[in-house]
C-alpha cells in the first residue's frame, strides 16, 4: 500500500484490533514510520478511542525487563495509552483476542501529578499511592509478534486487556526489587521474577515514562494507572487455559483463557 500516513495508520491498527485479525509490520509498507512518528499513531488512535466514548486512565511501559526485550527482540522500553476499555474486571472473561499472552506486572495508581523532566526513582516513588499485583494480556496486531519498535509503539504496544489484583499496598511498606511472582498456567510454575527485572526497581519505569512524556508536552496525572511492564516473558494464553500471578504481598491474580 501507498500513501501511508498518521492517521491512515492509527485506522488500520484500530481496525485490526477491533475485527481481530493480524498483518505485517507497518515499516515494511512505510520505511518512513520512525519512533517519533509512531508515537503520533498511537495518540491518534487514543484519539479516536476517546471520540468512541473510552477514557484515558493511565499509561503501560513494555520492554522494560531484560526477560521481555531478548523475546521481542526491541531493547528499548516502550510506552502506550491506557483506557477504560482495556479493564478486565476478575469476574470477567477474556474477549476474542488474535493470538493473547499474558504477563505479570507491578501495577502502580497515583496519588499526585508526575511531570519530568528530572524525575528520578525516589521523586516517582512518592507520586505513587498504591502498588498492585496485575496481569497484561498482550495481543499484537502483527502476526507472530513479529515487529520492530515503531510497528509496537504505533499498535499501541500490543495493548488489549489488563487485570489489576485486589491487594493495594502503600509503597512505604514494600521492596519493590526483592517483591517476587510465581506465574503459573495450568497449575505449574512457568516463571518467576522480582520487581528488580523491571530496570532494577519498577520506579525507574515510572521516572522514564515521566521523563518521555515530559519531551511531548505530557505529564502523569493523579489517579492514573501505570503498568510498569511483564516481569517475566509472556506466556501464550490456549483455551481454556488457567493462568494465575502470584506477589509476596501483592496477592495472586488469576486469569482464565
Ligand atoms: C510489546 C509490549 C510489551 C511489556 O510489558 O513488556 C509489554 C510486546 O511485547 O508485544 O507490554
Ligand atoms: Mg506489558
Amino acid at each position: 500500500m501507498t500513501g501511508w500516513s498518521i492517521a491512515e495508520a492509527a485506522r488500520v491498527l484500530l481496525a485490526a484490533e477491533d475485527a481481530g485479525t493480524a498483518r505485517g509490520p507497518i515499516t515494511e509498507e512505510w520505511p518512513g514510520l520512525d519512533v517519533r512518528t509512531a508515537y503520533a499513531v498511537q495518540d491518534e488512535a487514543l484519539r479516536l478511542r476517546l471520540a468512541r466514548g473510552e477514557k484515558l486512565i493511565g499509561l503501560k511501559l513494555g520492554l522494560t525487563s531484560k526477560a521481555k526485550q531478548e523475546r521481542m527482540g526491541v531493547d528499548r522500553p516502550v510506552m502506550a495509552w491506557l483506557t477504560d476499555a482495556m479493564v478486565l474486571p476478575a469476574a470477567d472473561p477474556l474477549p476474542k483476542l488474535i493470538h493473547p499472552r499474558a504477563e505479570p506486572e507491578i501495577v502502580f495508581v497515583l496519588g499526585a501529578r508526575l511531570a519530568g523532566p528530572g524525575v528520578t526513582a525516589a521523586t516517582a516513588m512518592a507520586a505513587v499511592d498504591r502498588v498492585y499485583g496485575g496481569i497484561e494480556v498482550i495481543d499484537s496486531r502483527y502476526a507472530d509478534f513479529r515487529f520492530a519498535a515503531p510497528d509496537t509503539i504505533a499498535d499501541n504496544a500490543s495493548s488489549s486487556v489488563f487485570r489489576v489484583g485486589s491487594v493495594g499496598v502503600a509503597p512505604a511498606g514494600l521492596d519493590l526489587t526483592l517483591e517476587a511472582c510465581l506465574l503459573e498456567a495450568d497449575g505449574a510454575i512457568v516463571d518467576s521474577a522480582t520487581g528488580a527485572a523491571v530496570l532494577g526497581h519498577p520506579g525507574e519505569a515510572l521516572a522514564l515514562a515521566a521523563n518521555a512524556l515530559a519531551e511531548r508536552g505530557l505529564a502523569l496525572e493523579e489517579g492514573w494507572i501505570v503498568l510498569t511492564g511483564g516481569l517475566t516473558d509472556a506466556v501464550p494464553i490456549s483455551s481454556g487455559a488457567r493462568i494465575a500471578a502470584h506477589f509476596t504481598s501483592l496477592g495472586s491474580i488469576t486469569l482464565a483463557g
